[in-house]
């Protein structure tokens, strides 16, 4: 079902010093910026490599508000990784597969994300502790 890790979501409470941090130490580079107001996020895709279907990225996260999803993580469990993005080719058709099998979707329908892309995200109670989304990469 997974084609690839399309990326790893972190929590961050400054953004431009993170992307410093990432971009100087793994020589990364930034790819994209976007405000994602329905998130509630200011984002960054640092770019790691091309597979099938698409990127894997690192993705740094700044909450634009205390009770959006990034805000509330960060006060309650700080700064760090907040949740990991699988590729699939169609996202309407992994989410009808994963919640047959008992999986709680957060969302009843695709929604925008990063580049472009088609996202959904998992309970992270139903896989083991870990806020998973779906990501359908936008056609290049
Ligand atoms: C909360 N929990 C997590 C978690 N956030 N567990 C693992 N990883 C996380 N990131 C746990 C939390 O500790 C609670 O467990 C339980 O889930 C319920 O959390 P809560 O604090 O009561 O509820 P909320 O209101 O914080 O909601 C949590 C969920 C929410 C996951 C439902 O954050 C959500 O809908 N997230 C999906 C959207 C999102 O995260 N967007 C930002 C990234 P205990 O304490 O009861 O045991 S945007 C993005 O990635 C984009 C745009 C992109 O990739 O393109
Ligand atoms: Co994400």
């Amino acid at each position: 079902m997974f084609l690839r890790i399309d990326h790893i979501g972190i929590a961050c409470r400054d953004l431009e010093e993170q992307i410093s941090l990432f971009s100087d130490t793994f020589d990364l580079t930034v790819v994209a910026r976007e405000v994602n107001e329905e998130q509630g996020v200011k984002e960054a895709m640092l770019h790691i490599s091309d597979g099938e279907g698409g990127g894997s990225y690192i993705q740094l996260l700044e909450p634009l508000t205390e009770d959006s999803p990034v805000g509330k993580f960060l006060a309650k469990r700080g700064e760090g990784v907040h949740h990991v993005a699988f590729g699939v080719q169609d996202v309407t058709d992994a989410m009808g597969k994963i919640s047959e099998r008992g999986v709680r979707l957060l969302d009843e329908r695709p929604r925008h994300g990063s580049m472009d892309s088609r996202i959904a995200f998992l309970h992270p109670k139903d896989v083991g502790g870990m806020l998973t989304e779906l990501v359908q990469a936008a056609r290049r």
